[in-house]
């Protein structure tokens, strides 16, 4: 694993934006979506991740994300999240973006996570629009209603065909147009608009690092491609980077 070309641009960089998928939890064990064992082995996403899907069958889509909130329960953050935690204080601007909605990068202490696809531990209702924390989902059907007006509660989560948040996609991809490096980890690259932020940050100069278990669709438009797992490339990255700047303070 050479560290070394990525080191030297962390090194002169003001400005550091990442973006993270799926593929950053899997040391944690939550199931990544295109994996052999992803997600989306069992059922398509158009079956799950959609509204018209949502609105056709909610219990079978609210089962899917109860189980992932069971699985969020059981899971902690593992070294790779610690690590960008701790690279959020090693550089002057620093722009952590995620793809993921399991709430683990604020768990290990990222203190600014900019969630383009929503977050499992919130739901709103689809009629008047309250937001309900840890909502209780009944077992059958399990489709939550609202106490307020009855209407069905849905996961606050971007599904395909729904516009991610814009101020968070607008400030996402202010961060990867000022971004000196920007790295992308642990994603397959395929979903959009937040597989394009990487290529705003190279299109505006910045030097881009992929760090991912395998090459992606955008592996040949970046500077360089770490392959490895996230939960040991990046705290091997921290403890370099923090040798480094010690001995060049
Ligand atoms: C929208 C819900 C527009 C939350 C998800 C161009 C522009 C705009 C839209 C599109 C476009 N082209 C196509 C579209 C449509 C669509 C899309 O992108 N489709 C794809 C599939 C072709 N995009 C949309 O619909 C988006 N909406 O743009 O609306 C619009 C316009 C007008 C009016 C209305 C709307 C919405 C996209 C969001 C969809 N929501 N999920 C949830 O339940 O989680 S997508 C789902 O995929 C997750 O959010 C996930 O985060 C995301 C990306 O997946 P990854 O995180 O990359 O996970 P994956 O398993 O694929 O890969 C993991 C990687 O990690 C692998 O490479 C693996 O090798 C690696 N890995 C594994 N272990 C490790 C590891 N790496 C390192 N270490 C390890 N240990
Ligand atoms: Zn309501």
């Amino acid at each position: 694993m050479n560290l070394s070309r990525l080191l030297e641009r962390l090194q002169s960089a003001d400005s550091v934006c990442v973006l993270t998928g799926s593929g950053i939890s899997a040391e944690s064990g939550v199931p990544t979506f295109r994996g052999e064992d992803g997600l989306w082995s069992k059922f398509k996403p158009e079956e799950l991740a959609n509204f018209d899907a949502f609105i056709r069958n909610p219990s079978l889509v609210w089962e899917w994300y109860s189980y992932r909130k069971k699985v969020m329960k059981e899971v902690s953050p593992n070294p790779g999240h610690e690590a960008l935690a701790a690279l959020e204080h090693m550089v002057s601007d620093f722009t952590l973006v995620t793809q993921n909605v399991d709430n683990l990068h604020r768990r290990s202490g990222s203190s600014r996570v900019l969630e383009l696809h929503g977050n499992i531990e919130r739901s709103y209702c689809i009629d008047c629009g309250r937001f309900v924390r840890d909502v209780v989902i009944p077992v059958k059907p399990a489709a939550p209603t609202c106490e307020h007006c009855g209407g069905l509660i849905r996961p606050d989560v971007v599904w395909f065909g729904e516009l991610l948040p814009q101020e968070i996609f607008t400030e996402a991809e202010e961060a990867a147009r000022r971004a000196d490096v920007f790295m992308c980890i642990g994603t397959s690259a395929v979903v959009y608009p937040a597989a394009s932020l990487s290529l705003v940050a190279k299109d505006a100069g910045a030097f881009v690092a992929e760090i991912n278990l395998e090459r992606t669709d955008l592996s040949s438009r970046f500077d360089e491609t770490i392959l490895g797992r996230a939960g040991e490339v990046l705290p091997s990255l921290i403890i370099e980077f923090r040798l480094l700047k010690e001995a060049h303070p």
